[in-house]
Order: C-alpha cells, then structure tokens, then sequence
C-alpha cells in the first residue's frame, strides 16, 4: 500500500503532495514501482496532530482520488480517514477501501457506511488521539490488549453489515505506544493473523526505526530500516504493509516470497509463518 500524504504537516513528506498534481503523478509514481493499492489521507496522525475538518479532508483528498481513479482504472483507492462523510464522498469518488485509524470508534456512522458501500475497511488500534497518544502509553499487557480491541471491533463492523472478508485488522504502529510496547506487538504478530483476519502493518520511516538503529537526518533515510523489518515482518505473515518507499519494499517482498514460498490462505498473502 503507497501513502499519499495530502497534508501540509505529515510527519515524513508533509507538504510535498498537498496539491492534486504532485499527489496524483506520486500515486502514478507508486503504482509505476510496484504498489498493488494506494491510501489517500488529508489529515495527519503524527503524534501532537489535531483534527482536521471534513471539509477540509475533502478539499483535499476528492480531486486526487478523482484523478487518480480516472488515470488507473484497475488500482484499489483508500481512503485514510476517521470520518463518515469524508469516506463516503471518497467511495462515490472511486475509493474502494476506507482506512480508519479509530477502528469505528470516532464516528459511529462509519462501519454501517462500509458496510452499505461493500467497501474494504482497516480497522486500526490506537491508545488516544493523536494529539495526546505519545504522553503517556500505558498497557498491563500491550500484546492481549490490541488483540482483544480488534477482534472486538471486527465483531462490530461484522454487526454493522461489513463482510468478513472485507475486514482488515492493523495493531496501529507507534498510536499510543512505546518502542517497547511496538516490538511485543510486532514479534507477536501471529497471534494477530490468527484472529483470521488480513493484517496491515505501517512501520515505513517511523521514530520506532530511529530508536533502534540511530538518528537520521530525514525520515527517508529509515526507508532501508523500513523495508529490512518489512521483509521480517512478511515472513511472518502479514498481509499488507503501508509505506512511502515502494521500490525499496517491492524488494523486501521478493526476498520473502524467496524466503518463505507457501501461502498463508489469504489471496493477499506474501509470507509464511
Ligand atoms: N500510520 C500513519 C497513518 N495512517 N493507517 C494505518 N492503517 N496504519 C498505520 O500504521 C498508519 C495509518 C502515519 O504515517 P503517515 O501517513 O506517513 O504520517 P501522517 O499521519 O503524519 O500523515
């Protein structure tokens, strides 16, 4: 999955993609190196963001999913947004997907929407908000606890309407948690995939990275570090990445293939466990 950033303050690229040009010839861009879909957002989650207003996620996100529906027909569009009516106008758009980092909980009106469109939705965990979600993470028992709030809120989105097999579980890398907290999670990902479900992880270029392996001048400089932990994390079975280097992650996931041939029984599946 490539990231576009429709945003003046995304944490990596913010700024760079916040005119429809540059955004849709970067989704081109995307799908030229290897990316199977794209996610659009216009509101940044980096820690200490604050909401933007539908309206304005609309202002930016319509025109570049527009184009980039009318330049490649055959490419799933999502939609990174906490907002029903922002999803909606996306879906009537040409997004297919809806990537919703509050998992239903911020508007209520969200999973019966998926479910009327029969659109894809992530469903993604997140201590907090954004603006408060790195003040203070705080779990008994990070692993358990992830896991428990997203198969609860797949046991919602299945109540709303949502088909099984459109859902998308994602233990939310660096919302609400630690360095400590993200690596339970990432080396406790098979207990993830067992809930059945597809599994999306976006680990591309974040602060967890830095801490491991050393500052960097730019949050590009992780890319390396992003696409190395990509190929462990596929060869643990996870389903979907979410990254701003597709080039370098196309390669990460030739590795694992190589690795680790056999499916896992998702038709997404690229890794073995
Ligand atoms: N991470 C970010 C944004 N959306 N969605 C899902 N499902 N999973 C993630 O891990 C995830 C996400 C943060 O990355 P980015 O979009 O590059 O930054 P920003 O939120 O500052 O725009």
């Amino acid at each position: 999955m490539g990231i576009i950033n429709v945003t003046p303050d995304s944490f990596s690229d913010g700024g760079r993609y916040l005119n429809p040009e540059p955004a849709i010839a970067h989704g081109l861009a995307l799908v030229a190196a290897g990316a199977d879909l794209l996610d659009i957002g216009g509101e940044s989650t980096r820690p200490g963001a604050q909401p933007v207003p539908p309206a304005l996620q609309l202002q930016r996100v319509l025109p570049v999913i527009v184009g980039l529906r009318a330049a490649l027909p055959h490419i799933p569009l999502s939609v990174d947004t906490t907002q029903a009516s922002v999803a909606e106008a996306a879906l009537a758009a040409g997004a297919n997907l809806i990537n919703d980092t509050a998992a239903g909980l911020d508007d209520p009106k969200l999973l019966a929407l998926a479910a009327r469109h029969e659109a894809s939705l992530v469903l993604m965990h997140r201590q907090g908000t954004p603006a408060t979600m790195q003040l203070d993470p705080h779990y008994q028992d990070v692993v358990a606890e992830v896991i428990e709030f997203l198969h609860s809120r797949a046991d919602a989105a299945l109540q709303a309407g949502v088909a099984p097999e459109r859902i998308i579980l994602d233990p939310g890398i660096g919302f609400g948690k630690t360095l400590a907290h993200n690596l339970a999670l990432l080396t406790h990902l098979p207990r993830l995939i067992a809930l059945g479900y597809p599994v999306l992880v976006g680990v591309s270029r974040k602060r967890l990275l830095a801490q491991l392996c050393g500052p960097v001048p730019t949050p590009a400089d992780l890319d390396a570090a992003s696409a190395m932990l990509a190929t462990l994390l596929l060869t643990s079975g996870v389903h979907i990445l979410r990254v701003h280097n597709i080039a370098l992650h196309v390669q990460a996931r030739t590795l694992a293939k190589a690795w680790c041939p056999e499916p896992t029984g998702h038709e997404t599946a690229v890794g073995c466990r």
